[in-house]
């Protein structure tokens, strides 16, 4: 993908990766597909920084043994699916008070009318009418803080965060033209298979964390039995035939789940269950995700039997994060006019 808008205030790095996921539940299939797959290999051409937004899971109501919990599950998994701590910073949002400081500021440099369209607000809303907060409201701001303060030049998402980056791109095109270039204008990078992985119970919602005990969707820590009993039971339709289409929205997306987790097209994977029925293409897409998640959950209950060793990697990364964090927000508050002393 190529940004044409990109304003490098330091020609002399390499170009920079930020990208981020809230603990607010169990990471599912989607969150993995649509994003979190990706992140590993990118240091290989990037200077990668990956958080655990938990400055993020506040915006919904969270317990705070849970908020905790999940946060250090987090951590773990994204280290046990391949983040190296070594090649990446990996570290956890609320460590780096940037982020909130950063916020703040950019409130004032986004619109109320443009916050206001987000169609995760809405959605949000909608589902906790009770706790429609402030905070709610200013998630995208709050993450276009996160991208801006690494002069991040590509954020890998999935498509429901791609709206959010958006934004991102706005707040910081009217912040470089109000002063002078200050912020590197991101663009928003989603694959070409698994940018929405949708729910096995109903294929037309998007797989998500938060949506408790029921087989809609896929966790990462889940055992493979229980992987494999999700997709059996995955929705389809009445017809025979493996084809993606518009009205067999089940098939398409266990298809797409498929592909996404072979590194393959869909196309090719019709051709290979040409001749299969439903049960049998299920069962060998649930093989697939069981096979792909099984190293992990062993990396992932390796180290959390060493908590120690997590909170060192937490601090090295929070280390690291806050000194590029801390040169972009000088700029900024020099730029708008504070006093520094
Ligand atoms: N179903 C999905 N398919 C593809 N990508 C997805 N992502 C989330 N769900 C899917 C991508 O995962 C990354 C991390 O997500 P997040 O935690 O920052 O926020 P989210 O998009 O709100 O994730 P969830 O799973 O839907 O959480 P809840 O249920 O708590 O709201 C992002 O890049 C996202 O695009």
């Amino acid at each position: 993908m190529e940004n044409k808008n990109v304003q490098n205030t330091d020609t002399e790095r390499r170009k920079r990766v930020f990208s981020a996921i809230k603990p607010t539940g169990n990471p599912t299939l989607g969150n993995y597909l649509g994003a979190m797959q990706y992140w590993p290999q990118m240091a290989d051409e990037y200077d990668c920084l990956y958080a655990v937004a938990d400055l993020h899971a506040i915006t919904v109501a969270i317990e705070p043994k849970e908020l905790r919990e999940n946060s250090k599950r987090l951590f773990a998994l994204l280290i046990a699916m391949g983040i190296d701590p070594e090649k990446n910073i990996l570290f956890m949002q609320s460590h780096v008070g940037a982020h909130s400081e950063l916020c703040w500021l950019l409130n004032n440099y986004t619109m109320f009318g443009e916050a206001s369209r987000m169609t995760q607000f809405k959605d949000k809303s909608k589902k906790a009418p009770d706790n429609i907060n402030v905070g709610l409201f200013d998630y995208p701001v709050l993450m276009a803080a996160d991208i801006l303060l690494y002069q991040a030049d590509v954020v890998p998402v999935g498509d429901d965060q791609l709206q959010h980056v958006e934004l991102c791109r706005t707040i910081a095109n009217r912040f470089n033209n109000r002063y002078s270039p200050t912020f590197t204008v991101p663009v928003g990078k989603t694959p070409k298979y698994g940018a929405r992985i949708f729910s096995l119970s109903d294929p037309t919602a998007k797989m998500g964390k938060s949506d408790g005990a029921g087989d809609g969707s896929v966790f990462l820590l889940d055992p493979p039995e229980v992987i494999m009993r999700k997709f059996k039971r995955a929705v389809t339709d009445c017809d025979t035939k493996v084809k993606a289409s518009k009205d067999k929205a089940g098939i398409t997306n266990l298809l797409t789940i498929y592909a996404a987790l072979n590194n393959t097209t869909v196309e090719s994977a019709e051709r290979e269950f040409e001749n299969a029925d439903y049960a049998t293409f299920k069962a060998r897409v649930g093989e697939a995700a069981v096979e792909r998640l099984r190293p992990i959950r062993e990396r992932y209950e390796a180290l959390r039997r060493d908590e120690g060793a997590l909170c060192e990697i937490m601090n090295a990364g929070a280390e690291k994060a806050a000194r590029i964090a801390k040169r972009t927000l000088d700029k900024v508050y020099k730029k708008i006019g504070f006093v520094r002393i």
